[in-house]
């Protein structure tokens, strides 16, 4: 998708932060931390937002939630907990329409969302 700025990211035609990388998943930091650590975890596949996955996609899922597992736990998170969170579409606050989950930690998350 060459309007896509997370397949820009993912492509390096736009710098990031990167922290984790597999065959299915690029990991970096969030332009705008709303959290001491704020990770954004997404599919190298473009997928626009969550009701777009489709069955084929589950492997991509898996590795996106095993890459958040490891990522907390590098970031020592793990012991402390932190928040996992994915946006969907104009009510929920999704700007970017390319599939990403925030991880979020480094402070106590407060409920409900704003
Ligand atoms: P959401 O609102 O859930 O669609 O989250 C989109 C996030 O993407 C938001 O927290 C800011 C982040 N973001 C947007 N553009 C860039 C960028 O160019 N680089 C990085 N690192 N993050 C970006």
């Amino acid at each position: 998708m060459d309007d896509c700025i997370f397949c820009q990211i993912i492509e390096g035609k736009i710098p990031s932060k990167k922290v984790y990388e597999d065959e299915y998943v690029y990991a970096f930091h969030d332009i705008s931390p709303a959290a001491p650590t704020h990770v954004l975890v997404i599919p190298k596949k473009h997928i626009s937002s969550l009701m777009e996955l489709k069955e084929e996609d589950h492997t991509v899922i898996g590795k996106i939630m095993m890459a958040i597992q490891n990522i907390a736990r590098e970031f020592e998170l793990d012991e402390r907990g932190f928040r996992v969170v994915n946006n969907v579409g104009e009510e929920g606050g999704q700007t970017v329409f390319h599939l990403h989950f925030h991880l979020l930690g480094g402070r106590t998350m407060t409920w409900p969302p704003g």
